[in-house]
């Protein structure tokens, strides 16, 4: 007896890292693929193909969706709204939260329990500790999927605004684009006398790993929100990234990446704030609404 009948959309390989997943744990899946020859292999590990999306939604109690974007998922899911009535559809896709809130606003409207789901790894890793699904949205939809959906990899539920695993999901890889910019800037300047990549890629990874504790010490003084603890101040921290653009253009390499940082500095030296603790460039991050 299968654990339950559960319904893939997309076999991309990420699709088809969790169809194979959840087919191994047990559960009876039904896929579907544009391309349809995708869902070979599929079907001769044991899952059944559906040659439409209404039939693939009809099969499972249980929906994943694992398209390109957000545009590709209400293609699909919009014209099967009826089919949909009464079921989970838990959507992995990477979509931003404005637009996980739009599709669980259309859920909602026609009867649809649904769960945004945001993926923390990459297909290899799917089945494995190291792997962290977010999901938020409709939490009875988590209840009955959560199952199915921890054997993805950690489950975590976000709470009911259906946009914060999405959220979660973009504002630790805006982190992640940061910090690899970085290396990047080293490997340039570095370069100029002849170091390898893969040399100052061994230091710059040696020297953000020490500095990553950091991170929460960053963390309390904003949530202090006084901005006036004693530590690095905007002025302090503009004379250190004046050094470093300079010493970036005297080697030939560009300084972009840092201008951005000095010119938030820059404007909150010109606001007043040289003197307070640096984190409070935060202030100039947030756009009134
Ligand atoms: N792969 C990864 O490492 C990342 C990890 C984090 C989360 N992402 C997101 O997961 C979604 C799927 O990603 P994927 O890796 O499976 O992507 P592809 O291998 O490129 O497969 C894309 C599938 O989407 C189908 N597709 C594309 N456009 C359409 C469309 N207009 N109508 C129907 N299906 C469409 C495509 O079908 P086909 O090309 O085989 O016919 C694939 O099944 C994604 O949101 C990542 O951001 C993965």
């Amino acid at each position: 007896m299968p654990k339950g009948h559960l319904t893939v959309l997309g076999l991309g390989a990420m699709g088809s890292a969790i169809a194979e997943r959840l087919r191994g744990s047990g559960y009876a899946v039904t896929v579907w693929n544009r391309t349809a020859a995708k869902t070979g292999p599929h079907v001769a590990a044991g899952s059944k193909a559906a040659a439409t999306v209404a039939e693939a939604v009809g099969a499972g109690d249980v929906v994943l969706v694992v398209l390109l974007d957000h545009e590709s998922v209400r293609e699909h899911l919009d014209p099967v709204a009826a089919e949909l009535k009464g079921k989970v559809v838990v959507n992995l896709t990477t979509t931003t939260p404005n637009q996980a809130r739009a599709t669980a606003a259309w859920a909602a409207e026609h009867g649809i329990a649904y769960l945004d789901g945001a993926i923390m790894a990459v297909p290899d890793m799917i089945g494995s500790p190291g792997a962290r699904l977010l999901y938020s949205g409709d939490e009875n939809a988590y209840a009955i999927a959560r199952p199915a959906l921890e054997t993805l990899g950690a489950a975590e539920f976000a709470g009911a605004n259906a946009g914060v695993a999405s959220l979660k999901d973009m504002a630790l890889l805006a982190a992640m684009d940061l910090m690899l910019q970085g290396y990047l800037q080293a490997i340039a300047m570095m370069r100029t006398v002849g170091a390898s990549a893969a040399d100052t890629a061994e230091e710059t990874e040696a020297w953000l790993a020490a500095m990553l504790p950091y991170g929460k010490e960053i963390a309390a003084v904003v949530d202090g929100g006084t901005y006036d603890t004693g530590g690095q101040s905007v002025d302090f921290d503009r004379r250190g990234l004046a050094s470093l653009i300079t010493a970036s253009r005297e080697q030939g390499v560009s300084a972009r990446l840092l201008e951005t940082h000095q010119r938030l500095l820059e404007e909150l030296a010109a606001a007043g704030h040289g003197a307070s603790d640096w984190p409070r460039i935060i202030d100039r991050l947030t756009i009134p609404r």
